[in-house]
């Protein structure tokens, strides 16, 4: 399963024997990399940058680290390796064969499923483009640029399964990739919270710990398809997803850490003063950045999701260590809802309710990160604690889009939400904080005043390892 670096499309696919493939493939590659010249990471092309590439799928190969100039980057298309037997693990097809071709009855469902997922992987290279030239150590400018090429290869991903398994309309929906971008007010990129920006690293960290793992779950759950190669292309793509949600939990960590340190030293709150950011606007950036990433998870019932579920397309997390009937015609899901004024919980069917068991599971594990940050600040002896935003909070997708309500999950009416709303979320003048401390800090092993310099280095090299050398 080792990969051919020979060809001009890396791949473990055995694509040069499928010309025809091959030669589509080839014919979207230009247009892939001038978009990466104008739409990737600005003023990086001469850059040489200590990169982790895929060398074969198996574990241990896949991170091979080197200097790579980044427009050399060789993306390429991979796969885990098949499973001998593997059945469809729910749904109405349930231990059937699983699918090597696209069913034809569920074709432009598949298709909406993986132009969905598709899309987000160049939007957020286009969210972050900026941020190089701001970059508080070289550290941080490394991992930036891996987090981007690996979105890179994650679009070739998506555009790999359109061009092999969904002919003509598949390479449009390829080209359309292309098009789309992250704010733009005519072509904008389908999911919301991927038209955002992301103007400054504290951002990035918010966006690679909670919208990255808003795509861990999409696609651990994608993985069960029933349609093997979008299986195996998910499985693949979430051993490289791991390490952009490190670079979001350790940022924010570091950021966190370099506040108590300075609440100590200066036995203040006030750490705005010493250049630092103070944990209440931290706490804002997380209620925006997790708000904004349940959000796609889609709404609370979902007949679309329970069309998926039931087709054999998309299932649950870890679907085959849940012990159920795997049909879910029968079982219940405990659903948040609006009642007078106030949040319940009500039973409903499992089955329109897996966005919503999906979502849960993801706040139980983005709860994780906040319990080590918190551990950061108990260690310093400093009395806060971060936390989560409920649910209901400044929410733009589902039933709770249409009220507004404090981070503690109070309904309260239009008239406090704009008296109170700086309170919870960034105002314009936090943000305007935020982007003034960032200024490039590019001598190896120097940080920025407003962060902490990491535990360790990348790859086992030190943290003033030269990761970044401009030429
Ligand atoms: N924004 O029935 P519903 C990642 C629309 S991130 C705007 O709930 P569904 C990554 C929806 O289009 C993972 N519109 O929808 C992270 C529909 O509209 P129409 C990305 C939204 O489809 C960081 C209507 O509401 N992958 O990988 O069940 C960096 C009905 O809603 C939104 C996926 O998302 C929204 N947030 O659920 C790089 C996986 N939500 O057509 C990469 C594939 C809903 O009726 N996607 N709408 O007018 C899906 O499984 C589903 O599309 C969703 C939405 C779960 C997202």
């Amino acid at each position: 399963m080792s990969i051919d670096y020979q060809e001009k499309i890396p791949n473990n696919v055995n694509l040069s024997e499928d010309r025809r493939l091959q030669r589509a493939l080839e014919k979207w590659q230009p247009g892939y990399q001038n978009w990466w010249a104008e739409m990737g990471p600005d003023e990086s092309q001469q850059m040489d940058v200590y990169l982790r590439t895929a060398i074969s799928v198996e574990p241990g190969g896949w991170a091979n680290y080197d200097y790579v100039k980044m427009p050399d980057y060789r993306w390429g298309i991979f796969l885990s390796p098949a499973e001998q037997g593997r059945v469809i693990n729910f749904g109405a097809h349930k231990g059937k064969p699983a699918w090597q071709e696209v069913p034809g009855e569920y074709r432009s469902e598949l298709r909406r499923l993986i132009v969905t997922q598709g899309d987000t992987e160049p939007a957020s290279v286009e969210q972050q483009r900026h941020l190089g030239l701001t970059c508080p150590s070289l550290y941080d400018l490394r991992n930036l640029f891996q987090v981007n090429v690996e979105e890179g290869r994650h679009l070739w991903a998506m555009v790999y399964l359109l061009h092999a398994h969904f002919g003509r309309d598949g390479r449009e929906e390829a080209e359309a990739m292309l098009e789309r971008h992250a704010g733009d007010p005519d072509k904008p990129r389908i999911l919301e919270a991927f038209n955002e920006d992301t103007p400054d690293w504290l951002s990035f960290f918010m966006f690679t710990y909670f919208t990255d793992r808003d795509g861990k779950y999409q696609l651990a759950s994608l993985a069960e398809s029933g349609f093997d190669p979008l299986s195996r292309t998910c499985r693949f793509m979430l051993t490289e997803e791991a390490h952009h949600m490190f670079v979001g939990e350790t940022g924010v960590g570091r950021v966190v850490r370099r506040a108590c340190q300075l609440m100590n030293e200066h036995k203040t709150d006030d750490v705005r003063k010493y250049g630092a950011i103070d944990l209440a606007t931290i706490q804002k950036y997380i209620n925006f950045h997790y708000s904004v990433s349940v959000d796609l998870f889609g709404q609370e019932l979902s007949t679309n999701a329970a069309n998926y579920y039931t087709m054999g397309l998309k299932g649950r997390f870890q679907e085959t260590r849940i012990d159920d009937d795997h049909l879910l015609g029968e079982s219940v899901y405990p659903v948040a809802e609006i009642s007078g004024d106030k949040v319940v919980f009500a039973d409903r069917s499992a089955l329109t309710a897996v966005n919503e068991r999906l979502r849960d599971e993801y706040t139980d594990d983005c709860r994780r990160g906040l319990d080590k940050w918190n551990k950061i600040i108990a260690e310093a002896g400093i009395d806060y604690k971060l936390s989560l935003p409920h649910r209901v909070f400044n929410r733009g997708i589902g039933s709770f889009s249409t009220i507004k309500a404090t981070p503690q999950g109070q309904i309260i009416d239009q008239a406090e939400w704009d008296k109170r709303h700086g309170d919870w979320l960034p105002t314009d003048a936090d943000r305007v904080y935020v982007t003034s401390l960032m200024k490039a800090v590019t001598e190896p092993g120097k940080m920025a005043a407003w962060i902490a310099p990491p535990g360790k280095g990348i790859n086992g090299q030190p943290t003033n390892f030269e990761y970044v050398c401009f030429n």
